[in-house]
């Protein structure tokens, strides 16, 4: 999350997902916010199986404080293809409960360049 193209600084930041894979590999919710780029976020999935929790998903990440917010940034996975986000929508909510209609919404290219979003 960035104001005015500024990182907001992350501590006491939470975020849950509605999936992540921790047996298969080990890709919770938290390495998407951790400040590591080696590590990432993953939705649940079974090598071969058809047990994949089906899209979409999402993450929810709980800042602590109201901040204001201008935008974000999205680094996608950096060694292979899978688990990248390419459809997206991003929305606030003062609660966590009443989300609204997406502040901004669109599609990722399918790469590792690091994408920067402002509203
Ligand atoms: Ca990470």
């Amino acid at each position: 999350m960035t104001t005015g193209g500024v990182a907001l600084d992350r501590k006491g930041w939470t975020i849950t997902a509605d999936s992540e894979e921790l047996t298969t590999e080990v890709a919770p919710a938290t390495n998407a916010i951790d400040n590591d780029t080696t590590t990432y976020w993953h939705s649940h999935w079974v090598w071969g199986a058809a047990t994949d929790t089906p899209l979409p998903h999402y993450l929810i990440v709980d800042l602590g404080a109201a901040k204001p917010i201008t935008g974000f940034s999205y680094l996608p996975r950096q060694t292979g293809v899978n688990g990248r986000v390419k459809a997206w929508e991003f929305y606030v909510s003062d609660d966590g409960v009443a989300w609204g209609t997406p502040v901004k919404s669109g599609a990722f290219p399918d790469g590792t360049a690091l994408q920067t979003v402002t509203f």
